[in-house]
């Protein structure tokens, strides 16, 4: 029969505190910046949603092509028992590897997103009644901690979701990744490619500003818990390419000087006008940097598929 759990590695104040450090350190770092994981609120989750519908957001789309045509090679290459998925959201394209592994009996999505947790967990119980399903609430790049179900077990951190780590964070997220392998183990690894500057840029600032307003949830997030008193209208959504470190950077600017106050860290933050807050890093790769950041962690590329335009890649290792 079908089973359920839902389950924390962290109390819920553990994320509180945690928001309380990166806000009170981003915020008062120079330049300022906000690590992306606290877009993800039910609003953030949502609107995340509607950017994977948006005509420019390419990458969930050439993801979902690659899952739908290799998930027989994919299960056939892993003969999975169980699949974790890392940052899993709506597990909406997780369901087509799920459907095409006929040896799996054991799903653990995990997610910061509680809300996006439970949709997801309702939706494939329905689709699959024998599977068993353990969600975890947890910070998949700070906790490693994972029920114990039977292997081979096959890791997915799909959607490009690396790219939000900086390189030196990605390295010691593969090896703590790495570390929870066993032999018969794999790692399907989604990564957005580098391609023409245009198109990364309208796929991150969207004609009809949904993107704009997915990245100004992040000042109605810390407005809500920590009290503070952002007006999203006073800032504008700037999307750049960094042709050197070949990534997105996503950024609030500030329209004018302007003082917020965050009254749950007794903190008030000064912009100057045009003042810029970085609030993501979206990095976009090549095979060989792949290949490479796998190596390094000791972790061996035994398949690349990419889907028809070459946009998107997922990657199969394996210790
Ligand atoms: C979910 C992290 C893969 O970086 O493309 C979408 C998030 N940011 N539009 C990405 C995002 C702006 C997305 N990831």
């Amino acid at each position: 029969m079908s089973q359920f759990a839902l389950s924390r590695t962290l109390p819920p104040d553990a994320t509180a505190a945690a928001l309380r450090e990166d806000v009170a350190r981003g915020l008062t770092n120079s330049p300022k910046r906000l690590p992306p994981k606290w877009f993800y609120d039910a609003r953030g989750s949502e609107l995340f949603d509607e950017i994977t519908l948006l005509p420019e957001y390419y990458p969930t789309r050439a993801e979902r092509e690659i899952l739908l045509s290799r998930a027989p090679d994919i299960a056939r290459a892993t003969g999975a028992r169980t699949l974790v998925e890392l940052g899993s959201g709506s597990s909406d394209k997780t369901r087509h590897l799920i459907r095409a592994l006929p040896g799996l009996d054991h799903y653990l999505p995990v997610d910061v997103s509680e809300s996006a947790l439970r949709g997801a967990a309702a939706t494939l119980r329905a689709e699959h009644p024998t599977l068993s399903v353990h969600a975890l609430v947890a910070d998949f790049q700070h906790d490693h901690a994972l029920p114990d179900t039977p292997g081979p077990r096959l890791l997915a951190f799909l959607g490009g979701t690396i790219g939000n780590l900086l390189p030196a964070e990605r390295a010691a997220f593969l090896s703590g990744l790495r570390a929870q392998l066993a032999p018969g183990d794999a790692l399907l690894l989604g990564t957005d490619l580098v391609k023409d500057e245009r198109v990364l840029l309208a796929a991150y600032d969207d004609a009809r500003g949904v993107t704009a307003a997915f990245n100004k949830n992040v000042l109605a997030v810390i407005n809500r818990e920590l009290a503070a008193d952002f007006d999203p209208d006073d800032f504008d959504h700037v999307a750049l390419w960094d042709p050197y470190q070949e990534w997105i950077e996503m950024r609030l600017r500030a329209r004018e000087t302007l003082v917020a106050k965050i009254q749950a860290l007794d903190l008030a933050i000064h912009f100057e006008a045009g003042e810029e807050l970085r609030t993501e890093v979206s990095a976009k790769f090549r095979p060989e940097g792949v290949r490479a950041e796998l190596a390094a962690a000791g972790l061996e590329m035994t398949h690349w598929w990419t889907d028809a335009g070459d946009r998107f890649a997922l990657s199969l290792s394996v210790p």
